[in-house]
């Protein structure tokens, strides 16, 4: 009975930005769960890698490479998929950019590229994807938001905003999709260890401050957001909507 809850056997998911970082570890989660992966990135090389090394392991993924942000290419990769194979049964919308900068020196470009990125793009893919769930009358799409959904920080108003705008993304589209038996729920993880944080985890000062911030004393690791997005992928989450899930260390709750 357990394992029914949470297997995603036949069911097909794409994962965007899913050949590094939080969006790998969410792509091979869904596919340890049973799924075959679509796993997503502009960068035509490091996916090709990613997906020869997960193949080596016997990992059930596909390449797709596109850029999210733009619709007539987000259109023709969802079109061919649906034809070569079937339509998405599960969207993670996890690909993100930083560009981090005081907003005053933030450049226009600097910041219109991460709100098309982090929030935009979310809007283009699951669009271009949902008609295919509204015909099967069932679907799951992640939105993978952040802490900075709901909290800020200095240098990262670009982020914050599109975080901010892609927690009440989620929230319109459960307005709109929830009744034909899509759920839309977010995941919004703190502070993780991973490639786009590095140049903070290596800051000595900003590392101590996280560590002594977070209520758990460290760093999320990437495999620890894998469980809860495998429920919210999963049966077993068919009356959960319109959530955002904050996987933080207790960040959030202690001051
Ligand atoms: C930063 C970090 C954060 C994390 C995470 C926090 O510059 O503060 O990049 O934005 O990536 O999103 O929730």
């Amino acid at each position: 009975m357990l394992e029914n809850w949470f297997s995603l056997k036949g069911k097909v998911a794409l994962v965007t930005g899913g050949y590094r970082g939080l969006g790998l570890s969410i792509a091979q989660a869904l596919a340890s769960a049973g799924a075959k992966v679509y796993i997503n990135g502009r960068n035509a090389e490091g996916v090709k890698k990613t997906v020869s090394e997960l193949r080596e392991k016997g990992t059930n993924v596909e390449e797709a490479v596109f850029d999210i942000t733009d619709e007539k290419s987000v259109i023709a990769t969802i079109r061919k998929i649906e034809n070569n194979d079937c339509s998405i049964d599960i969207l993670v919308n996890n690909a993100g950019i930083q560009r981090r900068s005081p907003l005053v020196d933030m450049s226009v470009e600097d910041f219109e590229a991460v709100i098309q990125t982090n929030l935009s793009a979310a809007f283009i893919v699951a669009k271009t994807v949902v008609p295919g769930m509204q015909e099967k009358k069932a679907g799951k799409i992640i939105n993978i938001c952040s802490l900075m959904s709901s909290l800020a920080r200095k240098t990262t108003g670009n982020y914050a905003a599109a975080k901010g705008g892609l927690e009440m993304l989620t929230k319109a589209m459960t307005a709109e999709w929830a009744e034909q038996n899509i759920q839309v729920n977010g995941i919004a993880p703190g502070y993780f260890a991973t490639e786009m944080t590095k140049p903070l985890v290596e800051d000595k000062s900003f590392n101590d401050w996280i560590c002594g911030r977070t209520p758990s004393a460290r760093w999320g690791k990437p495999e620890e957001l894998q469980a809860l997005a495998v429920f919210l992928a999963s049966s077993g989450s068919s009356f959960v909507n319109g959530q955002v899930v904050i996987v933080d260390g207790g960040l959030s709750s202690v001051i």
